[in-house]
């Protein structure tokens, strides 16, 4: 009987966004929250974590918990598409932005600079183009849905992109293309492929255009 009408809500809701021309080719709404990743869960250690912007930068720069926490804050509800065809809609993340850190002049990216390298805990990587990453679809999250995010999503910080209704501008890969245990960002004079993109998944991973594998 529960199973029936949780299908019914989620059927419903699926119409929905369908109507609303939210639901890119090929997915479907959940109202779960999937668990997806190569390897282990890290642990947290709020007193050696770091993060670290490098490589194409005029100046390295690292921040530590306390003062990662302290930097100016932003709050974004939108789409999250994954690539094995599960969507999920009405998300809020909050954490910093990549485009507000560059405003205020905490780090200054070099013009040769055309891409750039998540690096997130035990070498998990993932790449994206300068553009993306530098617009308001792309967070470095710290929360999901007003709490600290789980640490099978990416506690304590991680990459997260998606679409935001009314946003059509603005380029929406899947959602693997925003690296959990998140811990610096490597700007590059070109592009290189990240974990899953070395595995065959497609390097630009466009929702609309249905770019899933290479
Ligand atoms: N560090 C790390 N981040 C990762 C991955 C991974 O293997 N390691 N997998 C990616 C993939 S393939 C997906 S689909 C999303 C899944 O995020 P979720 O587990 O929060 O749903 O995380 C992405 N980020
Ligand atoms: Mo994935």
């Amino acid at each position: 009987m529960f199973s029936s009408f949780e299908g019914a809500d989620r059927r419903k809701e699926e119409e929905r966004v369908r109507a609303e021309g939210r639901l890119p080719p090929g997915q479907a709404l959940t109202l779960k929250f999937p668990v997806l990743h190569y390897g282990p869960v890290p642990h947290f250690n709020p007193a050696t974590w770091d993060f670290r912007v490098w490589g194409q930068v005029e100046e390295e720069k690292q921040w530590t918990w306390d003062e990662f926490n302290k930097l100016p804050r932003a709050k974004i509800q939108m789409d999250i598409h994954c690539v094995t065809r599960w969507s999920k809609f009405d998300t809020v993340w909050e954490g910093i932005s990549v485009k507000s850190m560059v405003e205020h002049g905490l780090f200054k990216i070099k013009p040769g600079s055309t891409h750039v390298m998540q690096h997130a805990e035990y070498g998990f990587t993932v790449n994206l183009p300068i553009e993306v990453v530098l617009q308001e679809n792309f967070l470095l999250a710290t929360h999901f849905n007003g709490e600290p995010i789980s640490p099978d999503h990416g506690y304590p910080l991680r990459g997260v992109v998606g679409f935001i209704p009314g946003h059509e501008d603005l380029e929406t890969p899947y959602l693997w293309k925003g690296a959990k245990w998140l811990r610096s960002l490597e700007f590059m004079t070109r592009d290189r492929r990240g974990f899953w993109e070395q595995a065959g998944y497609h390097n630009r991973a466009d929702v609309w255009r249905e770019e899933r594998f290479g």
